[in-house]
C-alpha cells in the first residue's frame, strides 16, 4: 500500500473540552461519541488514512480511557511496515514534572518521536471537528508554495471571529498577520462580512518545527495559537491553504462545499448531528470513496417492532417499540418503548426510553433509563433544576443519571 512515508502526524487529543459539559465529566472531547456509531476522533484519523498518511501520534491527556479504548478497538492497523501505526501517547514527564501545558508543548514533550522517525513534514492537527479533507492536497500546495509553515483556512462570519484564530494574507496567501482569538477580526481580502480563520490543522517542515518547539520551551510557550504561529509570521513563511479548494471523491451536489464544524460547544454539537440527516444533506456520513471509519460494532441489527419514525438514525442493537421518532439518533442498543416521542433528540448508548416518554431538543448521554412518562425539553425551568440547559434551550441529560437517581428497571416491552 501507499503511503506518505516522509509524513509523519501528531493529533493532539488531549483537550478537555469544557464547554461540552457535561458530555466531557467522564470523556475528553476528541472521545465524545457522534453520530450512530462513530466518535468525533474518527473524523481527523480518517482523513489522514485516506490521505495515506499512515504514521499517526495521537497525543492524549484529560480523562483519556474511553478515547485509549476507543482507538485501542477501532484504530489498530493491519501492519504493513514499522510506519503504519496509530498510536496513543500520553503525557510521560519526559522533560520534567508536568503534563502537557498545552498544543505545542505535547508536541515538544514527543520530539524525540520526531527526531526518531526523521520525517520532512510534519503534520499537527486538531482532534475536534467533523469534516472530510484530503490532506495531500495541502501537502501539495505546502510544497508548491516552499512554506515553512501552512495553516488550513477557513472564511468565518465577523462575529464568529473571536473563537478562532484569525489570519491576514497578501495576493499570494502569505500569512502577514496571526491572532489567536481576537476580540474584534478585519474581513478577509474580497469580502466584507467574513474573517479568515486558522482550522487548527498545520504542516511544518519537520526542521523548522524542531526548532520552533525548542525555541518556545526556552521561553515557557506551549501553544501554537497564542504563541508559535504568531510570533513566526515576521521571521518565516507561513501561508494559508483555502479549505475551499479541497476536493473530495463522492461527495454529491448537495452536500455542503467545504463542510467543517469545530463541535465545541452543545449548541454547535447537537446542529452538527441533524446536519447529517435528509435526502439532501450538508453532511453526508456515508460516502463509500471518503468513508469515515468508526468502531467494529458486533452488536445484533436493529429491531422496529412498529412505529413512525422520519429522518432519524437508528443504531445496531436497538429497539423500537411503538414509538414516535422524528430527527432521533440513536446509539448503539437504545431502546425505545410504546408510546415514546422523541423529537430532535440524541440518544447514547443502552439508554432506555420508558412507556410514553416526551423528550425534546436533548440530548441523553448513555446508560440512562428514562422513566415511563418523563416529560424532557417542554419546561425548561424546571429541567434546570436537573439537567445542564444551555441557553438555546437544549437539555443535556448526564451519563447515567437516570439509573442513579431512579434504581429504575428495564420496563418490559
Ligand atoms: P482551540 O480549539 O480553542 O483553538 P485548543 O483548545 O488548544 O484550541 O485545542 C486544539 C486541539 O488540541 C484540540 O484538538 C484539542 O483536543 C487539542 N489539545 C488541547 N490542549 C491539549 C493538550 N494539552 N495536549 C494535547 N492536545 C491538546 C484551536 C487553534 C485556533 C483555531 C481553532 C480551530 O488554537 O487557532 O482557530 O483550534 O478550531
Amino acid at each position: 500500500m501507499p503511503s506518505n512515508k516522509n509524513v509523519l502526524a501528531f493529533v493532539m487529543a488531549g483537550g478537555e473540552g469544557s464547554r461540552l459539559h457535561p458530555l466531557t465529566a467522564d470523556r475528553c472531547k476528541p472521545a465524545v461519541p457522534f453520530n450512530g456509531k462513530h466518535r468525533v476522533v474518527d473524523f481527523v484519523l480518517s482523513n489522514l488514512i485516506n490521505s495515506e498518511i499512515f504514521s499517526i501520534y495521537l497525543l492524549v491527556q484529560y480523562k483519556s480511557q474511553s478515547l485509549i479504548e476507543h482507538v485501542r478497538t477501532a484504530w489498530t492497523l493491519p501492519r504493513f511496515g514499522p510506519d503504519h501505526f496509530v498510536t496513543v501517547v500520553p503525557p510521560q514527564m519526559r522533560n520534567g514534572p508536568e503534563w502537557f501545558q498545552g498544543t505545542a508543548d505535547s508536541v515538544y514533550q514527543n520530539i524525540h518521536l520526531i527526531e526518531n522517525f526523521q520525517p520532512d513534514y510534519v503534520c499537527v492537527f486538531g482532534a475536534d471537528h467533523i469534516y472530510r479533507m484530503d490532506v495531500r492536497q495541502m501537502l501539495d500546495f505546502h510544497k508548491q508554495t516552499g512554506a515553512d509553515v501552512s495553516v488550513a483556512t477557513l472564511p468565518v462570519t465577523l462575529s464568529d471571529a473571536s473563537q478562532f484564530g484569525v489570519v491576514e494574507i497578501d495576493a499570494d496567501h502569505r500569512i502577514t498577520d496571526f491572532k489567536e482569538k481576537p476580540k474584534s477580526a478585519l474581513p478577509m481580502p474580497g469580502s466584507e462580512t467574513h474573517a479568515l480563520a486558522s482550522m487548527g490543522n498545520y504542516i511544518f517542515k519537520a526542521d523548522i518545527l524542531l526548532a520552533a518547539l525548542k525555541k518556545a520551551h526556552e521561553t515557557g510557550e506551549s501553544d501554537f495559537g497564542k504563541h508559535i504561529l504568531p510570533a513566526m509570521v515576521q521571521s518565516h513563511k507561513l501561508v494559508a491553504y483555502d479549505f475551499a479548494t479541497n476536493e473530495i471523491p463522492g461527495v454529491a451536489p448537495f452536500e455542503e462545499h467545504a463542510y467543517w464544524r469545530d463541535v465545541g460547544t452543545i449548541d454547535a454539537y447537537f446542529d452538527a448531528h441533524f446536519d447529517t440527516l435528509g435526502a439532501a444533506p450538508k453532511f453526508r456520513m456515508t460516502n463509500r470513496q471518503w468513508p469515515i471509519y468508526a468502531s467494529h460494532d458486533p452488536s445484533e441489527s436493529a429491531q422496529i417492532e412498529a412505529g413512525a419514525i422520519n429522518r432519524s438514525v437508528v443504531g445496531s442493537g436497538c429497539i423500537v417499540d411503538g414509538a414516535v421518532l422524528d430527527h432521533a439518533m440513536l446509539r448503539r442498543a437504545v431502546t425505545v418503548h410504546r408510546d415514546a416521542k422523541l423529537q430532535h433528540c440524541i440518544v447514547m448508548e443502552r439508554s432506555v426510553i420508558g412507556n410514553g416518554a416526551q423528550i425534546r431538543r436533548a440530548i441523553i448521554d448513555q446508560d440512562n433509563h428514562i422513566p415511563p412518562g418523563e416529560k424532557i425539553g417542554f419546561d425548561l425551568e424546571s429541567d434546570r433544576q436537573r439537567f445542564h440547559v444551555t441557553e438555546s434551550g437544549i437539555v443535556v441529560v448526564p451519563a447515567g443519571y437516570f439509573s442513579s437517581v431512579s434504581q429504575l428497571s428495564s420496563p418490559k416491552l
